[in-house]
C-alpha cells in the first residue's frame, strides 16, 4: 500500500490518481491538510493529515499497512518567499518525519520531489548539470537544497531508499496554479479560455526548464520502479524536458486561439525566476533508468487546450 502526502496539490492530484490506476484505489491513501475534492474522496481511501506530524503519519500507516510513502507535500517559490520560516517548518519537517519513519523500517520507500529552484544565480544557466554550483536565493530552494542532502545522507547513513528528481515548472490543466513561480504557464491556459487575455507576471522572454505532468509522472513511476541498483544519485535527479519563455508559449496558444491577447507585468516573481537556469542536462536520469520525456510545447499545448475545452463544455452543459 502507498500512502500519499500532499495528494490535494497540483502534483498530488494527478499522481494520486495515476498512481491509482496502476496499483488499484484502494491501495493508494491519499491524503492532505485539509479534504480533497470529491474525486479523490470517493474514489479511494483518504486522511486527514499534517506532514510535519510523525505520529499520525505512523498511525495512518500502521492502519493500512502502507510500505511506500510519497512526500509531496511543499510549499512552493513564490508562496515560500512571503512566508519564510513557515515554508521551512513545512518542507524541512515534514521530510525529517518521513526520513525517521524509513530509518526506524515502518516504510521500506520514498519519493521526495527536489526543484530546479535548488540551483541559483552563480550556476550556469544553459544545460545545467546534474553536479555544479548551487546558490539558492530563494526559501524554497533553500529548503530543496537542504533536503536533497538530508536524503543522502538518511541512504548513505541508514540505507533508507529515498528516491528523488529536481522538477522543471510542471504544466497541468486539471488543478489551478499553487503558488509557483512557473504557474503563469498554468493559468495562462485557463485564461486564454476563459478570458482570451491573460496578465504575465514574468517578463516575455524568461526561458525557463518545464514539463507537462504526464512526462513528470511517468519520471517519478520510473524512477520508482527502477532497480534500486540502477539509482547511483541518491540526492536528486536533474530531470529536463523543454524550455519555453512567455512570449514562445503565447505564440502556440495563439494557433489555437488567434485572437488571445497579452500583457506583460513583471512582478517580484521576476526575481526568483532570473535566479534559476534556462535549461537542464539530464544525461545521468537519461543513463541511469532510461528517462525519455514524450511532450514539447507544441503537444503539450494542444492537449491541455483540447481538455480544457472538454472541461469547459462539460461544465455549461
Ligand atoms: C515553483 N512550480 O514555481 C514550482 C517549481 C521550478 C518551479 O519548483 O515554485
Amino acid at each position: 500500500t502507498l500512502l500519499i502526502l500532499g495528494a490535494s496539490g497540483q502534483i498530488g492530484i494527478e499522481l494520486t490518481q495515476k498512481l491509482r490506476k496502476i496499483y488499484g484505489n484502494n491501495n493508494v491513501i491519499a491524503s492532505d491538510i485539509r479534504k480533497g475534492n470529491e474525486e479523490m474522496m470517493s474514489s479511494g481511501p483518504f486522511e486527514i493529515i499534517d506532514a510535519t506530524d510523525k505520529e499520525t503519519i505512523l498511525s495512518v500507516i500502521q492502519k493500512y499497512k502502507a510500505t511506500q510513502i510519497y512526500l509531496l507535500a511543499a510549499m512552493l517559490s513564490a508562496t515560500a518567499e512571503q512566508h519564510p520560516q513557515k515554508a521551512w517548518h513545512l518542507n524541512i519537517n515534514s521530510l525529517l518525519a518521513v526520513l525517521d519513519l524509513a530509518k526506524e523500517k515502518h516504510i521500506n520507500k520514498v519519493y521526495w520531489p527536489s526543484s530546479i529552484a535548488v540551483f541559483g544565480p552563480t550556476t550556469p544557466k544553459l544545460n545545467t548539470p546534474q553536479f555544479t554550483v548551487m546558490e539558492p536565493s530563494t526559501i524554497y530552494g533553500i529548503s530543496k537544497l537542504a533536503g536533497e542532502f538530508w536524503c543522502n545522507y538518511y541512504h548513505e547513513k541508514y540505507g533508507v531508499d529515498i528516491r528523488s528528481l529536481r522538477y522543471p515548472g510542471i504544466i497541468s490543466w486539471k488543478s489551478k496554479p499553487g503558488g509557483g513561480t512557473t504557474d503563469y504557464a498554468v493559468d495562462i491556459y485557463f485564461k486564454a479560455l476563459e478570458k482570451g487575455s491573460y496578465n504575465c507576471f514574468l517578463s516575455e522572454n524568461t526561458r525557463l526548464p518545464m514539463m507537462y505532468i504526464d512526462d513528470a509522472l511517468n519520471a517519478t513511476v520510473q524512477l520508482m520502479q527502477a532497480k534500486k541498483e540502477d539509482i547511483k544519485i541518491r540526492t536528486s535527479y536533474n530531470l529536463a524536458a523543454i524550455s519555453f519563455s512567455p512570449k514562445e508559449i503565447v505564440s502556440e496558444i495563439k494557433k489555437h486561439i488567434p485572437d488571445f491577447k497579452i500583457s506583460y507585468n513583471p512582478d517580484f516573481r521576476q526575481a526568483i525566476a532570473d535566479s534559476w537556469p534556462q535549461s537542464i542536462n539530464d544525461d545521468y536520469a537519461r543513463k541511469d533508468w532510461n528517462w525519455k520525456h514524450q511532450f514539447n510545447l507544441s503537444s503539450m499545448t494542444t492537449d491541455i487546450i483540447k481538455n480544457l475545452k472538454k472541461n469547459l463544455l462539460k461544465e455549461f452543459m
